[in-house]
């Protein structure tokens, strides 16, 4: 398994739609495997394949936050949203293509969601608490949405001047 560099936001890499995949290759299989790994390593609870310049629809997520708990990969190609529940619930979201920026987001509560796995096998599920707000999140991803697209003008631009001077403050610092 190999560590991808994450990109930060803004990069236009992160706001395209990302492709249909077909069968499930060995190269897809490890695209998964290695997306897991950067996601455990960043530390962070999903990942989506354009957060590493893979312009494909391929989400991977571990949503138990206990460390005494078995951890749970998910690898989901394809991912669909075919039911949202009229409930709504509100989470503080964070990215790891927006380090260290948090806002509230509004979501659907549950979703239900189809998609294939590394097997090729088709699954359709209902995801609640913060399964059902990071399954949201990663499709968003998919679609070329941050979760900051959600805040008003002001907040946006403001994070975004950070990110901006985050960037230019790391690349500074590896020349
Ligand atoms: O898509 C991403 O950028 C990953 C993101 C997923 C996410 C977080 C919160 C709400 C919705 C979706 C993250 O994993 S940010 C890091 C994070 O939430 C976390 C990190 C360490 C321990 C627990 C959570
Ligand atoms: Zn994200």
């Amino acid at each position: 398994m190999t560590m991808r560099p994450i990109l930060i936001h803004p990069d236009p890499r992160l706001k395209k739609v990302c492709a249909p995949v077909g069968d499930i290759s060995a190269e897809l299989r490890k695209l998964a495997d290695d997306m897991l790994q950067t996601m455990y390593e960043a530390p962070g609870i999903g990942l989506a394949a354009p957060q590493v310049g893979e312009l494909k629809r391929l989400i991977v997520m571990d949503c138990v936050k206990d460390k005494d708990a078995a951890p749970q990969p998910m690898a989901l190609f394809n991912p669909e949203v075919t039911w949202t529940s009229d409930e709504m619930n509100v989470y503080e979201e964070g990215c790891l293509s927006i380090p260290e920026q948090y806002a509230d987001v509004e979501r659907p509560a549950e979703v239900r969601v189809k998609w294939t796995d590394v097997d090729g096998k088709e699954h359709e599920e209902q995801f609640d608490g913060l399964w059902a707000t990071c399954v949201q999140h990663e499709i968003d991803h998919l679609n070329g949405k941050l979760f900051i697209d959600y805040l008003g003008p002001l907040k946006r631009q403001m994070i975004t001047r950070k990110m901006v001077k985050l960037k230019k403050e790391r690349a500074r610092a590896s020349a």
